[in-house]
């Protein structure tokens, strides 16, 4: 027992130690969290919806915690075998070490190896002093000599160091990495400019009472990224690059972009892993530049089809068709979400933002580079794990009100909810109850094609148990189909559909 929790408290010192160097580095380099990340990137992709799908967005917090477990339980495993076998001990610690720096690689720069070695070298070393305080053989305490008592007590103040050297490193790297973040105390006191063109006033009556905010508090704006990490961007020193097949590459600074006339407009964004009935899907009012501005400026070449996007988000990239950019359509990028800058979680300083496209083909947040080129020459993160390659949003409809099971008040039996199609817009939402005729249901005010459409329909059958079904037909004349699809790979299809009990 005694080696296995020295093993526990080895593993934590190095994990500690580790974590508060990689305050220094990069918090991506931590080894706990470089491990993750690969981890994240080599998931094969139904791995990744079943995470997506059953933690939603606490799929991270669980990852890591799933990780920290595993070392620990090696930490035990290498404890029970150092003192009859301190070499392989050793050994299965150092390996170890390089294996996070190796996850770490994949990160970024040769530094991010540095948090792992320097946790692989104080494991090994943690184990070496403990060990040679001796301790564990003795299994009778009955039987010990005044020697041995001491020696065991000099093993348990050691032991006892180590676990505060642990836990104090961990700490200090937490509080360190968050002293570091001045960049978002920046963000803070940030005051954008005022926009030359201010979004359209939203008709009276865009909002059906109890049915999800028309524009999501910024708050509540669902969130879907790969990054266990949330970069900290400083704007002060952030840079967007533009190149590529264009006659006049170009790099602007936080400052420059914001001197560019600025355009606020009110859209959904959805992202194709939205279950059918899910909260994958938000409104915003967005700040920002847009692409024909920049396109303008840059000297668009013939020949190209895509804008490839990089992010600060280490090795995330996203194809956009060229098209959708440059068709009139109000693509932008973002640098505010209902009258702020973005918050770190949403791409700050700067993102992506494109009506009527899935997130993932449309909206990289931490934006870093844009370049102009080819299908052919550029495949992204998510086409490479077999995503669409150009997935424009499917028609949806989700029933908000009553809550799945809940219970349909006679005095106001409602029931109502969300339909979207954005940069098509809504022409027709239908309900049908208990499988009979649709029946369509009453569409709230429009606020335009890129935004979702709340709609409303009063229950008036008998008393009792009901289903209750939706579905959206866009201005193209897509129906939604029956037929239920999977996420992958372009987007789920399908009909909502709730129980209910009328009073
Ligand atoms: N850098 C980066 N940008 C990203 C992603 C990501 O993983 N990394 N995810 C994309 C996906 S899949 C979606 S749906 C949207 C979600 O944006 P939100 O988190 O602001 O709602 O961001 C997109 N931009
Ligand atoms: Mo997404």
């Amino acid at each position: 027992m005694l080696r296995a929790v020295t093993g526990v408290v080895v593993a934590g010192a190095a994990l500690g130690v580790g974590h508060c160097v990689a305050s220094l580095v990069s918090p991506v380099a931590s080894p706990l969290l470089a491990v993750g990340s690969a981890m994240i990137d080599a998931a094969p992709t139904p791995v990744k919806e079943f995470a997506v799908r059953t933690f939603g967005t606490a799929d991270k917090p669980i990852l890591v915690s799933g990780i920290g477990v595993v070392l620990l339980i090696f930490g035990a495993l290498v404890g029970t075998i150092a003192w009859r076998r301190p070499r392989t001990a050793a050994a299965a610690i150092g390996l170890l070490g390089v294996a996070g720096a190796g996850a770490a690689l994949t990160r970024g720069p040769w530094t991010y190896a540095i948090p792992s070695m320097v946790a692989g070298v104080v494991g090994v070393a943690a184990l070496r002093v403990l060990r040679t305080r001796t301790a564990p053989p003795a299994a009778q305490s009955t039987a010990l000599d005044a020697a041995t008592r001491r020696s065991r007590r000099g093993f348990l103040v050691t032991l006892g160091g180590t676990a505060v050297v642990a836990a104090v490193a961990g700490l200090g790297g937490a509080v360190v990495g968050r002293a570091r973040d001045a960049a978002s105390a920046a963000r803070r006191t940030l005051r954008l400019p005022a926009p030359v063109s201010a979004a359209a006033p939203l008709p009276a009556g865009v909002q059906v009472p109890g049915v999800s905010p028309f524009i999501t508090p910024a708050a509540d704006f669902y969130r879907v990224d790969i990054s266990l990490v949330t970069p900290h961007v400083d704007a002060a020193s952030w840079t967007l690059t533009l190149d590529g097949m264009v006659d006049h590459p170009l790099t602007l600074t936080y400052d420059e972009l914001l001197a560019m006339p600025l355009v606020e407009r009110d859209i959904t964004l959805t992202c194709v892993s939205n279950e059918v009935g899910g909260p994958y899907v938000s409104t915003g009012r967005w700040l920002g530049v847009p692409f024909r501005d920049l396109i303008a400026r840059v000297g668009v070449r013939s020949g190209v089809d895509q804008v490839y996007s990089y992010s600060l988000d280490s090795n995330y990239t996203c194809s956009t068709p060229f098209q959708a950019l440059n068709d009139g359509r109000d693509a932008m990028v973002v640098v505010g979400l209902n009258g702020e800058p973005l918050a770190d979680e949403r791409g700050y300083p700067a993102r992506m933002l494109v009506p009527g496209l899935f997130g993932f083909v449309s909206a990289t947040k931490w934006l870093s580079r844009l370049e102009f080129t080819t299908y052919t020459a550029r495949t992204a993160y998510w086409t490479s794990r077999g995503w669409a390659t150009n997935a424009p949003v499917l028609t949806q409809s989700r029933i908000d009100v009553p809550k799945s099971l809940a219970t349909l008040p006679a005095t106001r039996p409602v029931i109502a909810g969300v339909a979207w199609a954005q940069h098509r817009g809504i022409a027709k939402v239908e309900i049908r109850i208990d499988g009979q005729n649709w029946t369509e249901a009453t569409l709230a005010a429009d606020g335009g094609i890129d935004l979702w459409r709340q709609w409303s329909y009063v229950y008036s059958g008998p008393p009792g148990l009901h289903s209750a079904e939706v579905r959206a037909t866009d201005l193209d004349g897509n129906t939604q189909p029956e037929e239920r699809t999977k996420v992958f790979p372009r987007g789920a299809r399908g009909w909502h559909q709730i129980q209910f009990t009328s009073e």
